[in-house]
Order: C-alpha cells, then sequence, then structure tokens
C-alpha cells in the first residue's frame, strides 16, 4: 500500500447550468465543470476509477453542453502523459454510468470491469428524466441492446468484453482502496476512499457532491433519483471525512479541481 499513487486524468470541461450543479439553490447561469478519471496504481494492479466523456457522444446528444476536451484529455491521450497504453490498465471501475463517467469505457475490452449490481440494469431501464444521464451505452453490449442503440457499438465492443463484475455495499477494491456506497445522485454511485501510507487518506465524493458548496450545504445536483438517499450520501461523507480527516475531492468543481495535482504529478 505504501506505493500506492493516486492520478487525476483531466477529461475536459462541460457547461451546466447553475441550477442544475445546486439543486433550487443556483444561482443560474452557464458554469464550466471539470470532468476527470482517477487511476490508482497499486500492488494489486492499475485501477481506473472512471473514464470521462466521449466527445464526441456529448457533441451528438449534449451540444448544448459545448464540451473541451483536447487530444491530451481523451483518456487514452490522459494515459499517454503517464506511458501507458489501454492494456496497461487492469480494473476499470465506474462509480456510475452518466455520459461523463463512462464514456472512455470502450477503449478497455480487456480490462475487468466493475459496477453497482443496480447500476447497470438502471442504465439499460432508466426513468425517463435519466435518459439524457444514461445517454453513452457504448460501455455495455446489454445496456446498448437493452436501449435499442446498438449503433453506438462501433468499437468492436462484444457482450464478453464489455461484462461487469457486479458488486454492492462497502467493500474494498484493493487494500486500502475503500469503496464507498454513496446512492441517490444514481441508484448504484460510489464513492472511493484511498489510504496513503504517508498523508492524509483521499476521500473521492465524486458525483455525490459536484462542488465543495454542494458537500457543505447538503446540496445536492438536480441531476439524482432520490433526493433523500442523496442527502443521507453527504451526511455519510461528512462523518467519514471527520473520521478519518480526509483530504476531500469534489467531482465538478473547477475551484477545487485547479488545485489537484493533475496527471503526470501525483499523490502518494
Ligand atoms: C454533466 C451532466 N450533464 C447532464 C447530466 C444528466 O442528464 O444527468 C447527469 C448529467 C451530468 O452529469
Ligand atoms: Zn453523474
Ligand atoms: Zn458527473
Amino acid at each position: 500500500m505504501s506505493d500506492t499513487k493516486v492520478y487525476f486524468l483531466n477529461g475536459g470541461t462541460l457547461l451546466l447550468d447553475g441550477y442544475h450543479i445546486w439543486w433550487n439553490q443556483g444561482p443560474g447561469g452557464p458554469v464550466r465543470i471539470p470532468a476527470y478519471s482517477v487511476l490508482i496504481e497499486h500492488r494489486e494492479g492499475r485501477f481506473l476509477i472512471d473514464t470521462g466523456f466521449d466527445y464526441d457522444h456529448t457533441m451528438k446528444y449534449l451540444a448544448f453542453e459545448k464540451p473541451t476536451q483536447t487530444e491530451d484529455q481523451t483518456i487514452l491521450g490522459s494515459l499517454k502523459l503517464l506511458g501507458l497504453e489501454a492494456r496497461d490498465i487492469d480494473v476499470v471501475f465506474n462509480s456510475h454510468f452518466h455520459f461523463d463517467h463512462c464514456g472512455g469505457n470502450k477503449h478497455f475490452p480487456h480490462a475487468r470491469k466493475i459496477c453497482h449490481k443496480d447500476e447497470l440494469a438502471q442504465a439499460c431501464n432508466p426513468e425517463v428524466f435519466e435518459h439524457l444521464g444514461y445517454s453513452d451505452l457504448s460501455f455495455s453490449v446489454a445496456a446498448a441492446e437493452a436501449r435499442g442503440r446498438t449503433d453506438e457499438l462501433r468499437h468492436g465492443q462484444t457482450e464478453e468484453n464489455t461484462r461487469f463484475e457486479l458488486v454492492e455495499g462497502d467493500f474494498e477494491l484493493a487494500r486500502g482502496v475503500h469503496m464507498i456506497f454513496t446512492p441517490g445522485h444514481t441508484v448504484g454511485h460510489y464513492s472511493v476512499m484511498v489510504e496513503r501510507a504517508g498523508d492524509r487518506p483521499m476521500l473521492l465524493v465524486l458525483d455525490a457532491a459536484y462542488t465543495r458548496r454542494n458537500f457543505e450545504t447538503l446540496c445536492q445536483a438536480s441531476f439524482h433519483i432520490d433526493p433523500v438517499k442523496g442527502v443521507a450520501s453527504i451526511r455519510r461523507l461528512k462523518e467519514l471525512a471527520e473520521k478519518h480527516d480526509a483530504e476531500l475531492f469534489f467531482s465538478h468543481d473547477m475551484e477545487a479541481f485547479q488545485t489537484y495535482r493533475c496527471a503526470p504529478e501525483f499523490y502518494a
């Protein structure tokens, strides 16, 4: 565990209205947010948490979010900054299947893939108001077929190379890498706490709290399946952070993101 390294892979930006980031609070108006993935280099393997958004998909289905993504900000481009290729990734874990977290999955056919058991089912059969969030189905042949969107499958995806190991509840993904079930934003959302040898643990809250203000005011994003569970999840993360004196990382907070070390820099 002492040699665990955590890399933030900058995946570009999206534009949201303030009322979507801070549900029922705002203020409204355009807010540019970062999107990123996290690579955990661990003695037990290389674990990729999320895979960012696919630029072409986003332009096709969510052009109003005005995505920006340089070559270095594609998932493969960001790994290249570390001298890594897709094949070097052993495990892809998706915190959830919103398009900005699974867009690059299709580039990792050989990796083990893991998600919450209900999250995959939800992407196959989402609520009407979740269709846009779960619009990128290129991560799963099963999901694309269930949604009648096999046009998404143009990268050699097969049922087998997009198959997921299904998990539930809290568990340890690798020694010192704690997966924390935080439903609300989606049915099967996970946050991640990573222990470090000589420093405070890192708590990646992911989409349980897009920004520090969401976390501190218990205000979730407007995109959610169960706002009551969403608040409970933020409260639980707060307790965890306090108990372990964890350093907090938010999923879509531009101000905070600008202070994060991004690859090729890392946290150890
Ligand atoms: C960035 C972003 N944009 C749209 C949606 C949505 O419809 O569900 C989740 C989401 C997003 O995270
Ligand atoms: Zn999300
Ligand atoms: Zn997100």
